[in-house]
């Protein structure tokens, strides 16, 4: 939790100075949901993210100097640079993208469900996939279609709604008439729950019970998450829709000096190693920071070095704003 904070503030700043282009969300006041949720997941099992998905990244395991360059898009960054802060990619830690289009992770992510449930026998040997959506999301088709899809033909995969209560400026009670997200499992038979993002603690249990629901079952799950955005939507968002009072809240909500203090009072550990922890994360995005700097950036040459689409013979290549080409 201290590393993303540290990360994200420094995110923050960095793309405050112009070392960041693009857009840029932060994951800061979802610590807790972040940590709880990643160390549910076992090493083999899939996550499909949204454009949110910094501390994801770098809790699955990547290297934040990596992550830092991805965000620089520098060609040391973990998507070569071509991907930036919201298309973070690994398939060696089946980091299976950040998504920019809102609910464009839910096909994938379900296809995914499928392939394992095709390949793999029910056992607690079998993998799962979990994906990770914002409250506004749930209003989506690809939300309603997909998980009708996994509900119909068991698919081991876990939906994670991320409610931090905003989509951009808008409020859930304001966007949906159910605002009690969780509840649409239940029009597709999907069990849900909904718990406090806020301790990671409640919420690595409860992703550890809707993975093996998952896994073993063979049901599909919906999980609601409860946490605030600390900043606004991105960090160009100054956020003003929000009163001195809610802003007050949140400060005394935070989770990461909420859990730090939790830890000191229970005694599992020292305000010294609370302190040790917060200058070690300091450093590890100091060194980030210092690699992603040092990156170079691609070559332009490079721009189709990663395209899909098919060659065809004699044309060249276009860049955006070249003239037309005549035949
Ligand atoms: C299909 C589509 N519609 C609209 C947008 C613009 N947009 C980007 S983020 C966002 C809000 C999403 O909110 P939520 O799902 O709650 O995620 P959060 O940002 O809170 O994590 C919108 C409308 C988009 N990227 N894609």
């Amino acid at each position: 939790m201290a590393l993303i904070r540290a990360f994200e503030l420094r995110a923050q700043e960095m793309y405050q100075r112009a070392k960041i282009g693009g857009y840029c969300h932060l994951n800061l006041g979802e610590e807790a949901t972040v940590v709880g949720l990643m160390s549910a997941l076992r090493a083999k099992d899939y996550l499909f993210a949204n454009y949110r998905v910094h501390g994801y990244a770098i809790t699955r395991g990547l290297d934040p100097g990596e992550v830092m360059a991805e965000l620089f898009g520098r060609t040391d960054g973990v998507s070569g640079g071509w991907g930036g802060s919201m298309h973070l990619f690994d398939e060696g830690v089946r980091l299976m993208g950040g998504y920019g289009i809102v609910g464009g992770q839910l096909p994938p992510a379900t296809g995914a469900a499928l392939a394992i449930d095709y390949e793999q026998k029910a056992d607690d040997k079998s993998d799962a996939v979990m994906c990770l959506l914002g409250d506004g999301t749930t209003a989506i088709g690809a939300f309603h279609e997909s998980l009708n899809i996994a509900g119909l033909w068991n698919l081991p995969i876990v939906y994670v709604i991320i409610n931090n209560g905003l989509g951009m400026g808008t409020t859930v009670d304001a966007s949906s008439a159910e605002p009690d997200l969780y509840k649409r499992g239940a029009a597709y038979r999907i069990p849900s729950t909904r718990v406090d993002g806020n301790d990671p603690d409640t919420v690595r249990k409860a992703a550890e019970k809707a993975l093996k629901s998952a896994r073993e079952d063979r049901r599909p799950y919906l999980l609601e998450t409860t946490s605030e955005r600390l900043k606004g939507h991105s960090v160009v968002d100054p956020a003003k829709y929000r009163t001195d009072e809610e802003n007050k809240e949140l400060k005394e909500n935070d989770p990461v000096p909420l859990y730090r203090s939790t830890l000191i009072k229970s005694r599992a550990m020292t305000k010294k190693q609370a302190q040790e922890i917060d200058d070690e994360a300091e450093r590890i995005v100091d060194d980030a920071v210092a690699f992603a700097d040092k990156s170079p950036s691609p070559k332009p040459e490079q721009l189709f070095d990663n395209d899909y689409s098919t060659a065809v013979a004699g044309a060249p290549k276009q860049m955006p704003g070249d003239p037309l080409i005549t035949f």
